[in-house]
């Protein structure tokens, strides 16, 4: 989930070392997205007459400085060889399978020669699937990574079907994989060429040439039909199917006919019925009279450079004009010319036959944070994508919810005493969130503790006790310190952490990784909704086989799965949002009720709100509203109130009136299906979606990260580094 970048030369002679300055700037370019570790891949023969008979595969952990220096100090390379074509792959990676080591760092390679060689960001989640099946195929893995399996998965189709170009192996191997990724793939094989491709991540292609690009668009080509499908080995042997394989035509011979391949023949099974012509080359439906590639330069001799980026960040201070990749679109550069293609035509409705080529005229700053003008609303913003990551592998069509990193420990954890959720501030506050669904789910005893009056009170922590430790960066000290305390007691640690390899994940006994993608805003925002998820997540998983709660259950998953889009609608509140921001920031004070679930809410609004505008403001249970905070309320003082149709609903209308008596005048912050008659007059009222009770706090949280963000803003404040406050707190 961080950055790709590649770059391309074509008869435009460069130093290996300017190579390497471009894409190490290009990697540096994306740095603010946040990462663990950077790599690259060039070709590395010193022989000007066998220039491209060896590529290197550099990695680092840690930053893009290290690699820097690592490559600098590498002995092996002829830094003043100069290439005319070349092509350089490089990534920068934010780890959801594997530890950030050099080994898990991209590109990642097809075998010892590097034939193939790739950088991958998203996650690929049937990848053991497919690991199983190469490993029983001989091919031997060195890395923990997901993206390890593409690069071997090409190689494997390469030398079943020699004969396939660079770009219809790119095609054969991605319709293997699920999950989301961007690609950037070079080969030994294929010099001078470059395969790019997306599926939900983003990418982009510059072009640069002092040529004239006579076209303002790259025409979308459609190979006919390379209809390959991964066939399930392992399920065709759980349902002791006979292997009939052999008797179906699954391959394509150089004639273009379709043969029976007699190597494997249980790796693929046919879909298509009409031969190819010419496969590997004009398997392409022609429009008008555009041929295969478009030469689109006005000169005989044209130069041209190519950069393949995550961000325009990467691209902008080479070439101003691009094209942006649709899913599943595959990109191919050979004899410098670019073309484009989709296997065929299934979404083409959403998606028009050409890409165009547009002009980027943002300034560098712009693009970093792409439309936002900060991290924090960025991450905001993101939040529809960053629970599809959390969710992706995890919560399945067909209604299971797997968590890989429970599942070995669940029937353990079923027979504890009780669960401890330890944590500090936004991590806190999303456990929290989650106690009563995980009390309901569970039927343990859930006690929640913050870390550091945890430690204070050298809790008492057994050997049937399982302890949970929440932390974005999974650094926290004061977190890790009570994770610390509890391991020589026995008890079971289960980390949950948007960090891989990061102290509390390598230190606890198991865990969930939200996946929540970097997170460079102080003040935590997606990192939360995907916490309060994976817990969800936890509980689903604690009580998969009591049949009772089947209906919670599946109510709730239903609700999971539409989170994305009922996420969408929340943040199309923003400027309703804005409009009550510019009525109450420069108040001195704020207090902010709600109870049940979203209790929650109240809390972790008020902390957004503290961080960002230095603001007091007090997140409160109403329930609590006589035994005190009511004696503030007067018709002067700042309030906000979430109320939704749950299980206290009515209480939370009982405060409501409370308020109004006192002559308070609250922002009401209310999911859609509460009546306007209920809301005792009210006029500021914000409208969220309606969702399964024990997920409505994701939906009330999102209008008071918006609150707050705009609040500081509208105070002149830095959004992304309030004062005092670090990202990740590894200080008691
Ligand atoms: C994991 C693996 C992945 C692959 C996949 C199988 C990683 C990062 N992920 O993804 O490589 O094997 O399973 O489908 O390697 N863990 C802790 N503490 C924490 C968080 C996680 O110990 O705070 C452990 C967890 O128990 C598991 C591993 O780390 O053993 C990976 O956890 P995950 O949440 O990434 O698991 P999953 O299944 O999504
Ligand atoms: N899933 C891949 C890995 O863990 C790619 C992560 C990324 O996008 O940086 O290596
Ligand atoms: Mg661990």
């Amino acid at each position: 989930m961080c950055g790709i970048f590649a770059y391309l030369n074509f008869l435009t002679p460069k130093k290996r070392e300017e190579i390497l300055s471009i894409l190490i700037q290009g990697l540096r370019r994306m740095e603010y997205r946040g990462y663990d570790s950077a790599g690259l891949a060039v070709d590395a023969s010193n022989d000007c007459k066998n220039p491209y008979t060896e590529i290197a595969v550099l990695r680092k952990s840690g930053k893009v400085d290290r690699l820097d220096d690592y490559i600098r100090e590498n002995k092996d390379l002829d830094f003043e060889m100069v290439y005319n074509i070349h092509v350089g792959i490089a990534h920068t990676r934010w780890a959801t399978h594997g530890s950030p080591t050099d080994m898990n760092a991209h590109p990642q390679r097809s075998n010892n020669n590097n034939d193939f060689v790739v950088a991958h960001n998203g996650i690929i989640t049937n990848y053991r699937e497919i690991k199983e099946y190469l490993i029983k195929k001989g091919h031997v893995f060195e890395s923990e990574t997901d993206t390890e399996v593409i690069a071997k998965l090409i190689q494997h189709i390469h030398d079943r079907y020699p004969r396939f170009g660079f770009r219809q192996l790119v095609e054969t191997t991605i319709q293997q994989l699920e999950g989301a990724f961007a690609l950037a793939f070079k080969s030994k094989r294929f010099p001078g060429q470059l395969v790019a491709t997306r599926r939900g991540s983003p990418l982009l292609i510059g072009i640069k040439s002092s040529s004239r690009l006579t076209t303002d668009h790259f025409p979308v080509n459609f190979s006919k039909d390379a209809g390959w499908i991964w066939f399930d080995e392992q399920k065709r042997l759980a349902s002791n199917q006979p292997n009939d394989l052999d008797a179906r035509r699954v391959g394509v011979n150089d004639e273009g006919f379709i043969e029976t391949p007699t190597l494997d023949s249980s790796f693929f099974t046919n879909n298509f019925q009409t031969p190819l012509k010419t496969p590997g080359r004009i398997d392409v439906i022609k429009r008008d009279d555009s041929t295969r590639s478009v030469r689109p330069f006005d000169s005989n001799n044209w130069e041209v450079e190519y950069f393949v980026a995550s961000d325009a960040s990467a691209i902008i201070e080479h070439t101003n004009q691009v094209i942006f990749l649709e899913d599943d679109d595959v990109a191919l550069v050979e004899d410098g010319a670019l073309s484009i293609h989709r296997i065929n035509r299934d979404g083409i409705d959403s998606f028009s036959e050409i890409r165009e080529v547009q002009q980027l005229n943002m300034e560098l700053q712009q693009i970093m944070r792409g439309e936002y003008k900060t991290f924090m609303q960025k991450e905001i913003f993101e939040q529809p994508e960053s629970v599809v990551n959390t969710m992706r592998g995890r919560v399945l069509k067909d209604g299971r919810v797997v968590l890989g990193g429970i599942k070995d420990y669940a029937s353990d954890i079923k027979r504890c005493r009780r669960l401890i959720m330890v944590a500090c501030g936004t991590s806190y506050n999303s456990a929290i969130a989650c106690r009563q669904l995980m009390e309901e789910l569970t039927e343990l005893p859930v006690i929640l503790e913050l870390a550091s009056d945890f430690l204070d009170r050298e809790t008492p922590i057994f050997r049937d006790d399982v302890c949970f430790f929440i932390s974005q960066s999974g650094e926290t000290a004061d977190t890790l310190s009570a994770l610390r305390y509890c391991k020589p007691r026995g008890a079971l640690l289960i980390g949950i952490t948007n960090t891989v390899g990061s102290a509390i994940s390598r230190e606890s006994h198991c865990g969930v990784h939200i996946n929540a993608g970097p997170e460079i805003g102080v003040a935590s925002t997606k990192a939360y909704t995907s916490q309060i998820l994976s817990l969800v997540m936890f509980a689903l998983v604690m009580s998969e086989d009591r049949i009772s709660l089947q209906p919670r259950r599946k109510e709730i998953i239903q609700c999971l799965i539409g989170m994305p889009e009922n996420i969408k609608e929340v943040l199309k509140l923003d400027n309703e949002v804005l409009e009550i921001s510019k009525q109450i920031y420069r108040e001195k004070s704020c207090l902010v009720m709600g109870r049940g679930y979203n209790f929650a809410t109240c809390l972790e609004g008020a902390l957004k709100i503290k961080e960002l505008s230095y603001m007091h403001c007090e997140g409160i249970m109403s329930g609590e509203l006589k035994h005190g905070p009511l004696a503030m309320v007067d018709e002067n003082l700042c309030i906000i109130m979430v109320i939704c149709k749950d299980n206290v609903y009515k209480k939370s209308l009982n405060a409501l009136q409370q308020v109004r008596a006192r002559g308070g005048n609250p922002v009401i912050i209310a999911d859609v299906t509460v009546p306007i008659e209920d809301l005792a007059g009210c006029e500021r009222i914000i409208r969220v979606p309606k969702t399964v009770d024990c997920l409505q706090n994701i939906f009330t949280v999102i209008p008071f990260q918006l609150l707050s963000y705009h609040i500081a803003e509208l105070n002149g404040l830095n959004v992304d580094r309030p004062r005092n406050l670090a990202k990740s707190v590894t200080v008691e």
